[in-house]
């Protein structure tokens, strides 16, 4: 979680995270702000499957649910090395029963009803899908021979992202552990 904490200048000097926020407002609404970010691996060979879920079935319950996900693969995503699904239409649906894929693990799931179409959406490195906290989307196994890497950078409104923080949700920020990469953040925060 958190890359971004890492970088050298930080995300008020990348051009990425102005253009990011920028869509996300142009799509959502001028409210809408940088909420947090995060790296996801699938390593090669890879049997694990991210389930069919809703983002939204991993937050708090705020007032208001717009959010959206700017998925970027570092290498080309494909169907053998675990490019996102989607279900057209599903980001105007309501959020669906989730359950855990184990007892006691943190991945959320949920079952595709038989009227989901879920559809492959392929997307080379330089390119980005985006979905909303409640679009369904999955992700496969990588049974190729390279690490599949994706960097996602979320979005919300600011309020939401202040009451994120009020109800101490903050995506993993408290679990960093160096305090001088925390303060680093937190200067660099919803801007
Ligand atoms: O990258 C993956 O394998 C899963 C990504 C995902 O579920 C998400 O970004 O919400």
């Amino acid at each position: 979680m958190w890359p971004s904490v890492y970088m050298e200048k930080g995300r008020d000097q990348s051009v990425l995270h102005k253009k990011v926020v920028e869509i996300a407002q142009a799509l959502l609404g001028d409210d809408m702000a940088f909420d947090f970010d995060m790296i996801i691996a699938k390593e090669a060979g890879s049997l694990v499957e991210t389930p069919w879920h809703q983002d939204e079935s991993y937050w708090p319950d705020l007032p208001d649910k717009r959010a959206l996900s700017f998925w970027f693969p570092i290498v080309d995503a494909s169907v053998d090395n675990g490019c996102m699904w989607f279900v057209s239409g599903s980001h105007k649906t309501g959020l669906r029963t989730h359950r855990p894929v184990k007892q006691g693990k943190h991945v959320m799931m949920t079952d595709l009803e038989e009227t989901d179409d879920g559809q492959p959406a392929p997307v080379n490195a330089g390119g980005c899908t985006i979905h909303t906290g409640r679009t369904l989307h999955y992700t496969g196994e990588n049974s190729s021979a390279l690490p599949r890497q994706v960097y996602i950078i979320n979005c919300r409104p600011a309020a939401m992202v202040e009451e994120e923080r009020r109800q101490k949700f903050d995506h993993g920020l408290a679990g960093l552990d160096s305090i001088e990469l925390k303060a680093k953040l937190v200067n660099k925060q919803v801007k």
